[in-house]
């Protein structure tokens, strides 16, 4: 599942990629599976501490049918959970990554967006490399796979491509976007509409979102986040537990 140069190519211009399909049937229904359960609560390898209710849900404005459908989002699964873990490690998924960032890999940080009917709410512009991942240079690439069929309805991810390669900007330029986008004066925002099954891989510099699910389906999308081990950890020394998932970890480095 190696990308072609071209593939590489296209990503170091844009800081994002669609592979279509790249899960199969069988493999997003174990991930569905596996979320429904850890999204009711019931499972004790999960601390509730991971599970995050919506902002809006949480205070009492909105109501859910379900516990599950009044998340936000799951975070640090792989870490706990095998089957997320044997997702975040799967070669093809990894290959992918390899293309991209080299050979020795760790996966950093992972979260299950849920973005649940009717509650789901909106993810404003943002990068997600200033947002508490601690490593220098920046070469992270997130895989997002799509556990359900991703559209506008639903509230897909939205992209500016090329925007990876501006390095770190500051929150008031995010905003400035942000207010383009509710404004309706973002034309170059891309649309990830995908199949269930289908990942699509970012930079961790791109400036990125999603719109509030105002349908009655839910959206989900599990992100794994990869850097190469070849990067520093910069961070607070207690809080890198980065895995390694391909290749070798390096002395001194992350
Ligand atoms: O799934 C979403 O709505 C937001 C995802 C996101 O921000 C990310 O994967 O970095």
């Amino acid at each position: 599942m190696k990308l072609s140069e071209q593939q590489v190519k296209q990503f170091q211009k844009d800081g994002v990629l669609i592979v279509e399909d790249l899960l199969d049937e069988a493999e997003v229904q174990t991930l569905r599976k596996r979320a429904e359960w850890v999204a009711s609560g019931q499972a004790s390898h999960i601390s509730r501490g991971q599970l995050q209710v919506e902002p809006r849900v949480a205070k009492g404005e909105l109501g859910a049918d379900t516990y599950a459908d009044s998340l936000r989002k799951m975070s640090h699964l792989a870490f706990h959970d095998e089957v997320f873990q044997a997702h975040a490690r799967t070669p093809k998924v990894l290959d992918v990554i390899e293309s991209l960032l080299g050979p020795d890999l760790k996966l950093y940080q992972d979260q299950l967006f849920m973005k649940p009917p009717k509650v789901g709410s909106r993810q404003g512009y943002h990068q997600d490399m200033p947002l508490g991942f601690y490593i220098d240079p920046p070469d992270m690439v997130t895989c997002w796979a799509a556990l359900d069929d991703s559209t506008e309805e639903n509230g897909c991810l939205r992209m500016l491509p090329g925007t990876h390669r501006f390095g770190v900007i500051d929150r008031a330029e995010w905003e400035a976007y942000e207010k383009k986008a509710l404004d309706g004066r973002l034309p170059e925002e891309r649309l990830l509409v995908m199949k269930a099954g289908s990942c699509s891989f970012h930079h961790g510099l791109i400036l990125h979102c999603s719109q509030p699910n105002l349908s009655d389906r839910r959206r989900r999308g599990y992100a794994t986040h990869y850097v190469s081990a070849r990067c520093r950890y910069t961070g607070p020394p207690d809080k890198n537990d980065a895995m390694l998932v391909r290749g070798q970890a390096i002395p001194g480095y992350i």
